[in-house]
């Protein structure tokens, strides 16, 4: 391995650091522009680089190694083929089509992994990459990063608890570079002095959470876009569950409350009267107001019996529904047999009491779901990777349980602690003396949450 000094001037041939005038990202004015992405090109000197990096690791234990991308996956690859530790991708945004997966390559829950960075400034998108890793079960502890800018990035990360590992600071490029005559003495005051004058960026750490706006983006089937389209414009992530058992109560209920929800959540098997005519009114005040129709069928069979329930029988629930639910507990390809435009919802984990949806359980449930292009989410308690929409039912404001095992909690606590998507109600509303007020609160309180979720 070659001193550090010598491998800065190696690269510093490849251009990686020019002295100028430029305009940063944050609109600052610099007088260096730093970019290590040429060393991707010198196999020699990445290789070189890969060595510097695992030795600052070299008291690090870790399972696995991740760059942050795009400029650090060289130089995590190349770091995964010289210590033989296993390398998985972060992606920067979702496929949006097959696999919706944020990481990539094989890795299990619970194992630690080790985050290369090139260049760390304010410690933006390292924080955001953390999020996305340790949503997937991995532990960081140790962040190896090739050169800190000195803007408090470092500090941030180390307030956070997680060890970081820096080759160089600006100040020790500068130092060495006017040491071999390659900056001249007012060109190192000058950069000296912007240094010191910058003000340090307190990384705009963004909330873990994202928008309605960017999960539209993330998404690709036309079922998750279109509901959260209706939640932008709306103000609402309200979905009201209307467990009654009779059509004209469902259509009543839907007119009245139509304007304050993004859907409408039925069990059309608990209905006594139901017919093709109650479909046509029904789609017809979804279309008027502006909601979507959810089937709560939770599907839980075989593929083949459960195309024959979809399809078939008195309700034909393809015919109207935009979105329906079912259970992964037959495995993958039982939910390959629903019809590619309705959305899927699976259920990770159920809001009773002493439920069998354990950690491991939605694990797997996850899994299968980021596997199936149609499913836009799943119903679940608490929090999902971003590539899934999460629906959660047992939302109320009056009651913390019922007597039959059901669990409650208010919408401020699913948007604080699980960072939910939709907050689905039933009882909260339908059983109401005056359903349209009490939508209009639930509507009102789960926007607030969702608003003062996205600020933190
Ligand atoms: N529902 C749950 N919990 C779950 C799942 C579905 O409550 O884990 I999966 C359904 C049941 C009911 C609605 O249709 O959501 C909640 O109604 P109440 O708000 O009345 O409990």
């Amino acid at each position: 391995m070659i001193s550090k000094e010598e491998f800065l001037l190696k690269a510093y041939k490849l251009g990686i650091i020019k002295f100028g005038n430029f305009t940063l990202k944050s609109g600052i004015q610099s007088p260096f522009y730093v970019d290590l992405r040429p060393i991707a090109s010198d196999p020699e000197l990445l290789k070189e680089l890969s060595q510097q990096l695992l030795n600052l690791l070299k008291k690090s234990c870790y399972d696995l190694i991740c760059g942050v991308p795009y400029a650090a996956l060289p130089m995590a690859t190349a770091m995964s083929l010289d210590s033989g530790t296993p390398l998985i991708i972060k992606r920067k945004e979702s496929k949006g089509y097959g696999t919706k997966k944020m990481l990539e390559g094989i890795f299990k829950s619970g194992q630690t992994c080790v985050l290369v960075e090139d260049v760390i400034t304010s410690g933006k998108s390292l924080i955001e990459t953390i999020e996305e890793v340790e949503k997937e079960g991995l532990r960081i502890k140790d962040i190896v990063v090739v050169l800190d800018r000195e803007q408090g990035g470092v500090s941030l990360l180390k307030e956070k608890g997680y060890n970081v590992y820096n080759l160089f600071t600006i100040e020790e490029v500068v130092d060495l570079l006017y040491k071999n005559n390659l900056l001249s003495q007012e060109e190192l005051q000058n950069i000296k002095n912007f240094l010191k004058s910058t003000p340090i960026v307190t990384a705009q750490v963004k909330s873990s959470r994202l928008t309605y706006e960017e999960k539209a983006a993330l998404q690709s089937h036309p079922a998750a876009k279109k509901i959260l389209e209706i939640a932008i414009k709306k103000k609402s992530n309200l979905i009201a569950s209307l467990d009654v058992s009779t059509t004209q109560e469902v259509l009543q209920l839907a007119e009245t409350i139509g304007d304050t929800i993004v859907a409408v959540k039925l069990h059309t098997d608990i209905i006594k009267d139901f017919s093709e005519e109650y479909v046509i009114k029904l789609k017809s005040i979804a279309n008027k107001k502006n909601f979507l129709l959810f089937e709560d069928r939770k599907f839980g069979d075989i593929g083949n019996t459960q195309q024959m329930q979809f399809e078939g029988g008195l309700y034909k629930i393809s015919d109207w529904a935009d979105l329906i639910t079912s259970h992964v507990i037959a495995g993958e390809d039982s939910l390959k047999i629903f019809d590619s435009k309705v959305g899927i919802i699976t259920i990770a984990e159920m809001s009773s009491s002493a439920t069998l949806t354990d950690e491991n359980y939605k694990k797997r449930a996850i899994e299968i779901s980021e596997n199936i292009s149609n499913v836009i989410g799943c119903v679940a308690q608490s929090k999902l990777p971003s590539s899934l929409l999460l629906f959660t039912p047992g939302v109320n404001l009056n009651s913390i349980k019922d007597k039959k095992g059901q669990n409650f909690n208010t919408p401020e606590k699913v948007f604080d602690k699980n960072h939910t998507d939709f907050i689905i109600v039933g009882r909260g509303i339908y059983k109401s003396t005056d359903p349209k007020k009490e939508a209009l609160k639930y509507q009102k309180s789960g926007w607030e949450a969702y608003l003062k979720n996205i600020s933190i």
